[in-house]
């Protein structure tokens, strides 16, 4: 928004990534990927195989810095995303979390007062100082030009998890229990969305340049709960942020918002809005225009598996129809593991005008 400029001017210097936050878009827009480092690189998996489990990955700032620097050497992205995950929030309050090889998170449900008075907020900061080291390492060694993402998951997404024990398709303990015991379950919020807001400020403290929320499942929500789950939580973490950080651009990522991606977009006050694939291009035209956010995507991963004349059209596309707006290159989701690293090369020759 116009009245965002004047603060968000001051730290662009030369990082291309931050340009469309202060409302110096360029001819070419930045890129960086979701899920940028990961299992679809050879020199992740070696990393991955000497780390022993994941979140010992992500508490390792050795390992954890090398591989937030693996497709920063490779390719070169505008911007680096410090290797780490949304369940260390979980796992940092005590939550049991453990990852299971082939088949993604595995945490002891919480379900009950009695479950969540057993989390203890006062472990988080020794629990992610780690995180705040890898932070502070990446920004070190990194080239100057190159900005660095900090994040967390937005507390409903995050609770989804905690709620459902792992990756669930509907999102079901975590809407039956909003349903439910509305109260006890805002009770789990808040105790995410005040971690998350330390999280990210110890994250910020340490020098990332910018900030990404994660809402995977914001989609899962009916109108009637979007606001209170989504919207509120978000505001609420976007506004602490923005009172001890009003130069650091935040991105909300609320995937399968749809239609309620403009009022995201407005009433949670963030800077940028990831867009996911279902998106139009019309929409994302309209968020970075009329609702005066950065549009940030929103390429479909599988393009990126596919490769060749589908990928080249559409990127070709998006830079079209995002030209002369804020704008920040993306896929609409993460990277999958089965996409070749040269499809990947290609995209980022495709967005540099060298294709
Ligand atoms: O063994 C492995 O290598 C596990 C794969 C993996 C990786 C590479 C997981 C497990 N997490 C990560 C890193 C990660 N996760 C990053 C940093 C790397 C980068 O972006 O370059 C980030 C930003 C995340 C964010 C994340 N984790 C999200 C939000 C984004 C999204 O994809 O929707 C979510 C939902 C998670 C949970 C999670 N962690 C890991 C998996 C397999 C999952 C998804 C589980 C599910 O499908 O529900």
């Amino acid at each position: 928004m116009s009245d965002k400029q004047p603060t968000l001017l001051g730290r662009s210097g030369g990082r291309r990534f931050l340009k469309p936050f202060a409302r110096q878009q360029e001819q070419r827009p930045p890129i960086w990927l979701m899920r940028q480092a990961g299992r679809y690189l050879p020199e992740y998996r070696e990393v991955r195989t000497r780390a022993g489990s994941f979140l010992d990955l992500c508490y390792s700032p050795e390992l954890a810095v090398e591989v937030t620097l693996q497709p920063i050497r490779r390719y070169g992205f505008d911007a680096a995303i410090v290797f780490s995950d949304i369940l260390v929030v979980p796992d940092a309050l005590g939550q049991a979390v453990s990852f299971v090889e082939g088949e993604g998170p595995r945490l002891d449900p919480v379900s009950s007062a009695a479950d969540l008075a057993r989390l203890d907020p006062l472990r988080v900061p020794a629990r992610l100082a780690p995180v705040y080291e890898t932070v502070r390492r990446c920004r070190e060694a990194l080239p100057a030009e190159v900005a660095l993402i900090g994040f967390c998951g937005a507390p409903w997404t995050v609770a989804t998890y905690m709620a459902g024990g792992r990756g669930t398709p509907d999102q079901a303990a975590a809407r039956l229990w909003a349903y439910r015991d509305p109260n006890g379950f805002d009770r789990l919020v808040e105790l995410v969305t005040s971690a998350s807001i330390d999280y990210l400020t110890g994250q910020v403290a340490a020098g990332a340049d910018a900030l990404q929320i994660f809402d995977s499942w914001a989609g899962s929500l009916p109108d009637s709960e979007f606001d209170r789950w989504v919207v509120a939580p978000t505001r609420r973490i976007v506004g602490a942020l923005k009172a001890r950080h009003p130069d650091v651009p935040v991105i909300g990522f609320p995937r399968g918002a749809g239609e309620k991606t403009a009022r995201y977009a407005r009433e949670t006050g963030v800077d940028g809005v990831g867009c996911d694939t279902s998106l139009s291009l019309g929409t994302m035209k309209a968020l970075a225009g009329t609702e005066g956010v950065v549009a940030q995507g929103n390429l479909d991963p599988l393009l990126l598996v596919a490769g060749g004349a589908a990928l080249e059209t559409r990127v070709r596309q998006i830079l079209a129809a995002m030209q002369g707006l804020p704008f920040v290159f993306n896929l609409g989701h993460g990277i999958v593991p089965q996409t070749p690293p040269e499809h990947v090369a290609r995209l980022v020759d495709l967005v540099r005008g060298q294709g």
